[in-house]
């Protein structure tokens, strides 16, 4: 179950800012970067964002330019990876070049950054992921990690579709996220792992959607093609779930009847597909992640130490939950 954030932080983070302030009242006026009264100490942020892909990633970059505004003491530079790597290396060494305070970026795939980072080391510019992890062997490469537990997450929808669903021999398909990236890898583990002592839950397919509506419902029509007896989708996003749904009905099936769909991320269009019955249960992933980041970029630049890993707190819903909920959702 991932933990929200721990007290011990924010009650750190008072006393820290209270001596800092102290400090700053008979210091010489020494940037530490603390204030957040713009002017010279406004903080430079460099941000890479990985694409505009589904409805996640639009609330993710809407909590982070709403989040790092002037007026909370950021020039936030932004740039939109269209999901391609070498888009993200690209704005990280533009980022560089401008002498940015701290670089922050969601990596679109998990391998292939130890050289960039390299660089923003070798600059002295500290590097914050959010959302997606890297694989590196030198964690001295970046600062913290803020995002969710993907393994926990999938291992949630394993868990309710073994308890729900798998009391009778079922078959599942599964749409996977961007291949190579932390949560198409974690959440495929860890529904894995849910269903691996139930021998009536069989995954008898499983391929990249992208995270993306179109490519889910491509996959989804492929899988129908293939297979008259697929019981149950798991999608690792909603989006990919509701081009599924397109794909299910345009075969002329019902679902959340003849096809269940289990998803995670929780964002409006899933959890209204959930509250009207097509979706079955979505674990949430929340994408809210500017007010941790700017916490932590503010500690990083004014050299006070952070936590390496930050878990966001994810909440899961059923149906009735769905509707519930929805009103007040801020996404
Ligand atoms: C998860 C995030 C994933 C979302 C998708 O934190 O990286 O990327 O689940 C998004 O919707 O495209
Ligand atoms: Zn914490």
């Amino acid at each position: 179950m991932a933990r929200t954030h721990h007290p011990r932080r924010t009650v750190l983070a008072a006393l820290a800012a209270t001596s800092l302030l102290a400090l700053g009242a008979c210091s010489s006026g020494s940037s530490a970067n603390t204030a957040d009264n713009g002017g010279d100490d406004t903080i430079t942020i460099g941000f890479a964002q990985v694409g505009a892909e589904s409805g996640w990633r639009t609330a993710n970059t809407d909590s982070i330019k709403s989040t790092l505004t002037a007026d909370n003491g950021f020039d936030l530079k932004f740039s939109d990876a269209q999901q391609k790597q070498e888009n993200q290396i690209q704005a990280i060494r533009s980022y560089i070049a401008q002498g940015v305070d701290v670089i922050a970026f969601s990596p679109v795939v998990e391998s292939g950054w130890d050289a960039v980072l390299q660089e923003a080391k070798q600059a002295g510019i500290p590097v914050i992921l959010t959302d997606r992890a890297v694989d590196t062997d030198d964690d001295s490469l970046y600062e913290s990690f803020i995002g969710s537990d993907f393994v926990e997450e999938g291992r949630r929808a394993g868990e309710w579709v073994s308890q729900n669903l798998g009391t009778e021999p079922i078959n599942v398909v599964e749409l996977q996220g961007t291949t190579g990236s932390a949560p198409a890898i974690d959440r495929k583990e860890g529904f894995a792992d849910a269903i691996a002592d139930n021998s009536n839950v069989t995954v008898i397919d499983s391929q990249t959607g992208n995270f993306t509506r179109a490519e889910g419902k491509t996959v989804m029509e492929g899988f129908l093609q293939a297979h008259s007896d697929i019981d149950v989708v798991f999608a690792h996003n909603d989006d990919m779930a509701l081009g599924a749904i397109e794909a299910i009905e345009a075969a002329g099936k019902v679902p959340g009847k003849d096809i269940k769909l289990i998803s995670i991320d929780g964002v409006k269009d899933g959890m209204t597909a959930l509250a009207d019955g097509k979706i079955s249960y979505i674990v949430e992933c929340n994408p809210l992640l500017g007010p941790d980041l700017a916490e932590i970029a503010k500690k990083v630049v004014a050299g006070e130490p952070v936590d390496k890993r930050i878990v966001t707190k994810d909440e899961a819903f059923d149906q009735e939950a769905a509707k519930a909920a929805l009103p007040d959702r801020k996404y």
